[in-house]
Parts: C-alpha cells; sequence; structure tokens
C-alpha cells in the first residue's frame, strides 16, 4: 500500500477509493490500515439498495434511471455490479459500462462491479466492506446490482436496507424466483418491461402468491416499471 492512501481516500481523490476497493475484493490484508485510518466511528454511512434479479430483466438500465433521479435530487450515489459468476472486477461490466455512459463525467457518481472469486459468501464480505468504504468517502447512496443466481440474491438482501426484486413478463422468471426463495427477501417487486404484453399476467400471478403468505406479513408493493422510459 502507498503511504499516502488514508490521506488520498480522505481527501476525496476517487482512484484512492478504487484502489481500497480492490484491496478489499483481494483480501489485501493493507486494508485493515487503512479501515482503521478512515472508517472512524463518526464515519457517514450510505443508504443501500439492492437490485437483483435473472440476467436481461433490465436490472442496470433500472439502475441507471434510478441514478439519474438521485442525480436531480443532487445525492452522490455509488454502483457496485456484483456477479458471483465473474472472474472480472475492477471497473463495470462492458455494457453496464456504455448503458450508464451518461454518467461517467459526473464525479458525484461512482460506477464498479466487484467479483466473487468463488468465495460463498466473499460477496456479501467484500461487498460490505465496499460499502463502508463508500459511505466513509461521502457518497450519499449505494446501489447494489447483482444476478440473481441462488445465493447471491440472499446476501445482497443481508446487506441492502431495501432489496428491489426484478422481474419480466417472461414466465421463466417468475418460477426460477420462487426456487431461489426470493419472495421472502423482497421489499418491493418491479416489474419491468411493462410496455411487453403480458405484464399484467405477471403481476397477477405475483399477487397470488404473495397472498398465501402468512397474514400479517410485509405484503412487498409490485411496481410496473418500463425502465427505458425511466417509467414506473
Ligand atoms: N422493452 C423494454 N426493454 C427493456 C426495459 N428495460 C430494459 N430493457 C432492455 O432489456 C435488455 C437488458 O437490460 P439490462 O438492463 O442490461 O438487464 P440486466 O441484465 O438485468 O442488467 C436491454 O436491451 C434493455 O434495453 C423496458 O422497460 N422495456
Ligand atoms: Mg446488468
Amino acid at each position: 500500500m502507498t503511504e499516502d492512501l488514508p490521506a488520498r481516500f480522505r481527501s476525496g481523490d476517487v482512484r484512492a477509493l478504487a484502489r481500497a476497493i480492490s484491496l478489499v475484493e483481494r483480501r489485501d490484508p493493507a486494508v485493515r490500515e487503512l479501515e482503521e485510518a478512515v472508517l472512524s466511528g463518526r464515519a457517514p454511512s450510505a443508504g443501500v439498495a439492492g437490485f437483483t434479479g435473472a440476467p436481461g430483466t433490465g436490472k442496470s438500465t433500472l439502475v441507471d434511471a434510478v441514478v439519474a433521479l438521485l442525480r436531480r435530487r443532487d445525492r452522490s450515489v455509488a454502483v457496485l455490479a456484483t456477479d458471483p459468476n465473474s472472474p472480472f472486477s475492477g471497473g463495470a461490466i462492458l455494457g453496464d459500462r456504455i448503458r450508464m455512459q451518461r454518467h461517467a463525467l459526473d464525479t458525484k457518481v461512482f460506477i464498479r462491479s466487484m467479483g466473487a472469486r468463488g468465495h460463498l459468501g466473499g460477496l456479501s464480505l467484500a461487498t460490505r466492506e465496499a460499502i463502508r468504504l463508500l459511505g466513509a468517502f461521502g457518497f450519499d447512496e449505494v446501489i447494489l446490482e447483482t444476478v440473481g443466481v441462488g445465493q447471491s440474491e440472499l446476501e445482497v438482501a443481508a446487506v441492502a436496507d431495501t432489496t428491489v426484486v426484478v422481474l419480466t413478463p417472461n414466465l421463466g422468471d417468475s418460477v426460477q424466483m420462487i426456487k431461489a426463495g426470493i419472495l421472502e427477501i423482497a421489499d418491493v417487486f418491479a416489474v419491468n418491461k411493462a410496455d411487453v404484453e403480458g405484464y399484467r399476467r405477471v403481476v397477477a400471478e405475483l399477487r397470488t402468491m404473495l397472498n398465501m403468505a402468512p397474514k400479517g406479513a410485509w405484503r412487498p408493493p409490485i411496481v410496473p416499471t418500463v425502465a427505458t422510459k425511466e417509467e414506473g
């Protein structure tokens, strides 16, 4: 670790933040020293929203829309895209980077992907630490985007204040989700691609399933969205 990493971090150098997250991801012992220096008891913490769902449901598009919304409210926001199957890390996944290009020059937006490196539970551990660093750095909000593949969405739910489960008008999606026990972890359901035929059926199907939950249990709202038009 370079001597001045904590100082650079505290001065708001975004490259120091990126480096700190890489240390966390690699489980580099040097991160301890940095954390001691920057994560004091008074370090601010960010609000955390998680978006999870099958590939292609429109999570990145939705997140991009939410980032734009937060920026209009002058909130700074960091996006962590985690893909437990991906060995890639350090920078956004290519497609997402292109999609979120409009925020590229905005210093109050930070976009980064993290890999899980094959550790079960490693994703949530590294994500948790990265979130603390992002909060200490001064970000108001952190958005997690993760591909829904079994364990990962449970990990997202564990670290996020609010978990949004993204579905689309495609029967396959919802059936998969139930298997993964996703009904229990959702605070909100987004039925995205509401411009595509069949979304009403998914909403109805979801409502039926939620009605089977115990009485008095939290009933997550179901919100139809059209991420590509920033609707919903
Ligand atoms: N018709 C329609 N297409 C959408 C909507 N939201 C996203 N898409 C498209 O769905 C594809 C996958 O979106 P993406 O955000 O990459 O999904 P992710 O894999 O869940 O992150 C892209 O081609 C998007 O343009 C929507 O609301 N309506
Ligand atoms: Mg994506």
